[in-house]
């Protein structure tokens, strides 16, 4: 365990202070559009003397990292800038993040930190499969196997027949990628007469999109390993800014160097413990691109009680929920498609692979959800189909409160994916 990894609160609090006092500084100095943010406010580092000091600034979001696309949020000149990252940007220009040296020493810190916590030892076999490249899963978990002194094979995403024979020729013991890109190598190796079962895999570090409890079963029953929940983004680091230990209930965060914030996304007052929020993240020890109160857009819940599983004293997240901005608002109804998809996990019958359509039909939203069945029920009678068919609308009508389409797809049907998968696809005109 890592020395901050179970402070106690008072000596996390003061830390916290102390860095998020040098990290203020650093930012008023050095980045123009915080200086103006401070004088705007008439505040200067100085009124920061503790922690709640901080809700008296406004969000940082990725339109403020737009605006001053590529290099306007940097606060260190070039030379120490060691790497460079950015989003795929499918929704405008990309979003630019930067690491000096001691940024990419944080980085590998908190991912070795991520990995030990789910039981990763030096003695592991790590296959990376998130991509390597500007997309920060890759290169994160790789910097992070390094530090913990692990092999790491830095396979990327990807390329899935070559996956499974070296995950079989090396003896892989931890695979790191998304869930859905795990359900799928699960199903490859199926297919080519290997069962996952049998595989010296022994953990998952997944994450980078979402997923449910019930999705986390079936890969854990698919590879009889332990799967494990990771988040991050690029914006703070990459991954390593949360990940869950062997009690599988929250995600720590590495508080000592991510200050989490949860609050409502419209009022943007703090929300208590155990209630549901959007994260707010500040990045206390970061150099390149820190930023104060950076929204993530993310919903999630924090609790700060310690874990009774490892004993880590960090506060800890929820899974996350949904976005804000992947909630589809369906004739008046907020709609998360995490909640459909934890009704098609609770159903024996269907496999991990869905997608869910939006459609304008005249006036009205309309929603089908395509949900793969295994081969037995598509070879049974079509009866069969129909009754599975109503279940699983009446299953998912009673959870939204609206009416729903549902399609049974037959397996390997849905296109899968290797990296973040797209799961909403709204075809509507808006
Ligand atoms: O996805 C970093 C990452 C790589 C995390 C590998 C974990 C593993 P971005 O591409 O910037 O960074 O996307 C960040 O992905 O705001 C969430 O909405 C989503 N996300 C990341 N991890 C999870 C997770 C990487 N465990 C965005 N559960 C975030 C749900 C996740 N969503």
């Amino acid at each position: 365990m890592h020395k901050n990894d179970n402070l106690s609160p008072d000596a996390l609090r003061a830390l916290q202070t102390e860095r998020l006092q040098k990290v203020t500084r650093h930012v008023y100095e050095n980045v123009r559009y915080y200086g103006s943010v401070f004088d705007k406010l008439g505040m200067t580092p100085e009124d920061m003397k503790s922690l709640e000091d901080l809700r008296a600034l406004p969000l940082t979001d990725k339109e403020t990292l737009r605006l001053h696309y590529p290099f306007g949020m940097f606060a260190v000149p070039m030379a120490e800038i060691k790497e460079i990252h950015a989003s795929s940007g499918t929704t405008g220009k990309p979003t630019v993040v930067a690491y000096t040296e001691s940024d990419l020493r944080v980085w590998s810190e908190v991912m070795a930190r991520s990995i030990a916590c789910t039981g990763g030892t030096r003695d592991d076999i790590i296959q990376n499969a998130y991509g390597y490249g500007l997309f920060t899963g890759g290169l994160g978990v790789h910097y992070g196997a390094l530090e913990l002194g692990a092999a790491v094979v830095p396979m990327s995403s990807g390329g899935t027949q070559r996956q499974l024979q070296l995950m079989q020729d090396f003896g892989t013991t931890i695979l790191t990628c998304t869930p859905s890109y795990s359900v799928y190598m699960a199903e490859q190796a199926r297919s080519a007469g290997m069962d996952p079962r049998h595989s010296t895999l022994r953990i998952g570090i997944l994450g980078a999109e979402p997923w449910s409890e019930g999705m986390r079963r079936e890969i854990e029953s698919a590879w009889d390993i332990k799967a494990y929940d990771i988040y991050g983004l690029s914006e703070i680091i990459g991954p390593g800014v949360a990940v869950e230990c062997p009690g599988q209930d929250g995600l720590h965060v590495w508080a000592d160097h991510f200050l989490p914030e949860v609050i409502d996304p419209d009022t943007h007052e703090p929300v208590p413990d155990g209630s549901d929020g959007m994260l707010v993240i500040t990045t206390l020890t970061k150099r390149a691109t820190p930023f104060l109160r950076y929204a993530t857009k993310d919903i999630v819940s924090l609790t700060h009680a310690p874990c009774p599983a490892c004993g880590r004293t960090s506060p800890r997240i929820s899974r996350i929920k949904g976005r804000t901005d992947d909630m589809l608002i369906i004739r008046g109804i907020n709609v998360f498609p995490s909640q459909i998809e934890t009704v098609l996990m609770g159903i024996e019958e269907t496999l991990p692979h869905y997608q869910i359509i939006v459609t304008r039909e005249g006036a009205l939203d309309e929603i089908e959800v395509q949900v793969e069945v295994n081969e037995k029920v598509f070879s049974d009678e079509i009866r069969g189909l129909e009754a599975l068919e109503k279940r699983i609308r009446r299953e998912i009508e009673s959870v939204l409160s609206i009416a729903v389409r549902v399609k049974l797809v037959e397996p390997k049907t849905i296109t899968r994916s290797e990296g973040k998968a797209r799961r909403v696809i709204d075809n509507r005109k808006i």
